[in-house]
């Protein structure tokens, strides 16, 4: 039986970003089924493509679809009151010591149920969408305790069936020390090793394990221990590293393989060598960084000059983050850590996606056979992304193939 052709689209005369860098003349891009089946300069078009396709736009600047590669999008509660602290001069970490911070947040999450959780998370991910949003990574780590872990990414799971995006889960059980296992951080990395990451990954909710190594949050030791589960389970790993201060969890994490280690402001010359043998993206996260009133800038001129991948994401979470604008990101990346706008904008498309083990598909490339996940801006040049703060830019955002706003 013959197959039933597939719709072929066709955007012409776009300025390009393929996802490392704009082609300097207007493009056309064609479009068959999720798949992007040809890029191609505008004088090499056909009369028979045009006549063969249907016309989907003209103009504009067309990025792939962006890839928010680090959020925490899956909470209940909100943090008002701990900015108005950290306001009044209380440091983000004096906060978590006294049980606020990230164990306020695990109260509201444990008290909210599965379909509560879905129904809050509702308008953060509508609001990454209508910012470009194809694919966000969500994790876990508000629950921590077998059940609330797999609330959460259950919660995760079903915003990707139920919206036009892609959802990558992230299990990070090691995100905090839970009030039950006070004195007994040992005791928990335990249940997160023996229980939470075998029922996660039999269940097929995470598709990576994350951890936060730091003072105020698990050991490189007791993180390793976590890797070694992930390992055990066949799941890739990522790590919170380095981000209030240098621990040395980048290099151990580069060591099990790490797709990626995220904040890293504080990561040293070492830490920069091991990301580059093992292949690991750097995560950059300047929400956070602006947020907390972070000083300690991530080394980028080092992660340039050693060529490790430097990706770009929201961190979209109650407490470091509680923004949920990826371009904005794009700004913060440039303003705060000079970044160029081709950084930036590869940063949350190709290196993204990288970040999350998915660039083997060519997911967040404009290039022949990957996935058909695109936005078309009204801008005139990819940089204007990076250089205003202008919510309403979005002309249309395409998700496998169909167009999904605009
Ligand atoms: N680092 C962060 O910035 C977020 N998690 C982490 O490990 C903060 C999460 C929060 O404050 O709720
Ligand atoms: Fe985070």
């Amino acid at each position: 039986m013959p197959a039933t052709p597939q719709p072929r689209r066709l955007w012409r005369d776009v300025t390009l970003f393929d996802g490392l860098d704009t082609l300097p003349q207007p493009m056309a891009v064609i479009v068959a089924g999720d798949r992007i089946e040809r890029v191609l300069p505008m004088d090499a078009l056909d009369p028979a493509d045009t006549a063969a396709c249907e016309a989907m736009g003209r103009g504009g600047v067309m990025t792939p679809g962006l890839v928010d590669c680090h959020t925490h999008l899956v909470f209940g509660g909100s943090r008002a009151d701990e900015f108005e602290s950290r306001l009044e001069g209380v440091s983000y970490e004096a906060i978590a010591r006294r049980g606020g911070g990230i164990l306020s947040t695990v109260r509201a999450t444990r008290a909210a149920s599965e379909d509560e959780l879905f129904e809050i998370a509702r308008p953060r991910l509508d609001a990454l969408l209508a910012d470009g949003v194809t694919t966000v990574e969500i994790k876990s780590g508000y629950g921590l305790t077998v059940a609330d872990e797999l609330k959460m990414l259950r919660v995760a799971r079903r915003l990707g069936d139920a919206f036009p995006v892609r959802v990558v889960t992230s299990l990070l059980g090691a995100h905090a020390l839970p009030p039950e296992y006070r004195d007994d951080a040992d005791g928990y990395i335990d249940l997160v090793c023996r229980e939470m990451i075998p029922a996660a990954a039999e269940q097929g909710l995470a598709d990576a394990v994350d951890v936060f190594c730091e003072k105020i949050a698990f050991s490189v030791a007791q993180c390793e221990r976590v890797f070694e589960a992930a390992k055990v389970h066949g799941l890739p790993i990522k790590a919170h590293a380095e981000q209030l201060s240098n621990l040395g969890g980048a290099a151990m994490a580069a060591r099990f393989g790490a797709l990626s280690a995220d904040h890293i402001e504080y990561l040293d010359e070492s830490g920069v060598a091991a990301m580059r043998e093992a292949g690991s993206t750097a995560v950059l996260l300047p929400g956070a960084f602006h947020t907390l009133r972070e000083t300690q800038l991530p080394p980028v001129a080092a992660l340039r000059e050693a060529g490790v991948p430097m990706a770009l994401a929201t961190d979209a979470n109650p407490g470091s983050s509680p923004l949920f604008m990826p371009t904005l990101m794009l700004n913060l990346a440039c303003t705060l850590f000079h970044l160029t706008p081709r950084e930036a904008l590869a940063g949350m498309t190709a290196h993204g996606a990288r970040a999350l083990g998915l660039h083997d598909r060519s997911l967040g490339r404009i290039v022949e056979g990957a996935p058909a996940d695109l936005c078309l801006w009204n801008v005139d040049s990819p940089a204007e992304l990076a250089y205003a703060v202008q919510p309403g830019r979005l002309r249309q955002r395409i998700f496998q193939g169909d167009t999904t706003h605009g």
